[in-house]
């Protein structure tokens, strides 16, 4: 995705930065972390081992997590020793220091090779549990995908609930991409072999696969998850090529914990951090890639079309302390 299709057109007829679009979703994590800094830093003119203690607190309320928060400090505060400084490079440290943590998650992802003709279209499954704006992501995701130029399917596998496929049919309309679905109750790796011949017969380039949150068990669904896997790589070489989990900010260290099993069960390439304007613990996104080490592909902003941002580990960083 290129940097012009990150921006929006705002107002005044120009384009909104990829910077202020992550500062605009995290708007109440930053004003909240940045109140607790200055809060720190007025009350002391040096930076003491207290006011470390004080700042890990400040991280630990974003949401970023115990385990990073604690890592973070102490790297921050071996690296003091070396080389003393006042707020500013403090500020300049955490930042670095966190960056590092999304970088290592980011080191995991798959190696971005063109896929050869024949893995054509490119398979994306998005999974997670109900409710954490798996359909609203797919619809989204065409639209960037189609944005870019390419031809887009989607596939509606969520054939658990009845509603979701028409859930689904609005957002294919709204994306103008096209819809492969059957019946309530379909077997959704019927509904993928489907789709997969429908994305071969018209040459699409991506087909984006929409799946249950929640079956009678949770067996089910990992073994429903994994039959479409072999499905998909039946069909097409290497596909799915990514595996997408979505997880709620809103939902925090619970969501977390959740993930953590879906991830390990469902073979994740990939997560989407969804709602991140909902929340004021917007430093999930630390603690996700600290837990997990999966890298984050993109963060849902809104309940908009236009409201999915591809990640990026400096921007989002930038966006909490600027
Ligand atoms: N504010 C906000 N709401 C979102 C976002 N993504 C999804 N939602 C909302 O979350 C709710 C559940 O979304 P849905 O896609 O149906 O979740 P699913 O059950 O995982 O498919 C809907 O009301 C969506 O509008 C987001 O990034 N921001
Ligand atoms: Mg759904």
């Amino acid at each position: 995705v290129n940097d012009q299709a990150n921006c929006e057109p705002d107002r005044a007829g120009g384009r909104t930065s990829l910077l202020e679009r992550f500062k605009r979703a995290v708007a109440s994590t930053r004003e909240s972390l940045s109140l607790q800094l200055n809060s720190i830093f007025a009350a002391r003119r040096e930076i003491d081992p207290e006011s470390l203690d004080s700042l890990q607190e400040a991280l630990i309320t974003a949401d970023i997590g115990v385990r990073a928060s604690f890592e973070v400090i102490e790297r921050v505060r071996r690296r003091l020793g070396r080389e003393p400084g006042g707020a500013d490079q403090l500020k300049q440290m955490i930042k670095s220091e966190l960056r590092a943590i999304l970088e290592m998650a980011e080191r995991n992802r798959r190696p971005e090779a063109p896929p050869p003709p024949s893995a054509k279209p490119y398979i994306i499954m998005v999974v997670g549990v109900n409710g954490v704006g798996k359909t609203t992501t797919v619809g989204k995701l065409a639209h960037l995908i189609r944005g870019e130029g390419r031809q887009v399917i989607i596939c509606a596998a969520d054939t658990f609930r009845a509603a979701a496929a028409d859930q689904l049919a609005i957002w294919a309309e709204r994306a103008q991409v096209q819809l492969i679905g059957q019946r309530p109750g379909a077997d959704p790796s019927a509904v993928l072999f489907d789709a997969i011949a429908a994305a071969r017969a018209r040459n699409a380039d991506a087909l984006i696969v929409d799946t249950a949150g929640r079956l009678h068990t949770k067996s089910n669904l990992m073994r429903e998850l994994e039959k479409m896997r072999r499905v998909a790589s039946r069909e097409v070489p290497g596909a799915p090529h990514e595996v997408l989990l979505v997880i709620d900010a809103v939902t925090g260290q619970n969501g977390l914990e959740q993930a953590k099993h879906f991830a390990q069960a469902a073979r994740v390439t990939g997560l989407v951090l969804t709602k991140l304007d909902g929340t004021a613990k917007g430093g999930i996104a630390i603690a996700i890639a600290k837990e997990l080490g999966i890298p984050i592909r993109y963060i849902g902003t809104g309940e908009h079309i236009e409201d999915l941002l591809e990640f990026s580990a400096e921007t989002y960083v930038e966006s909490l302390f600027d």
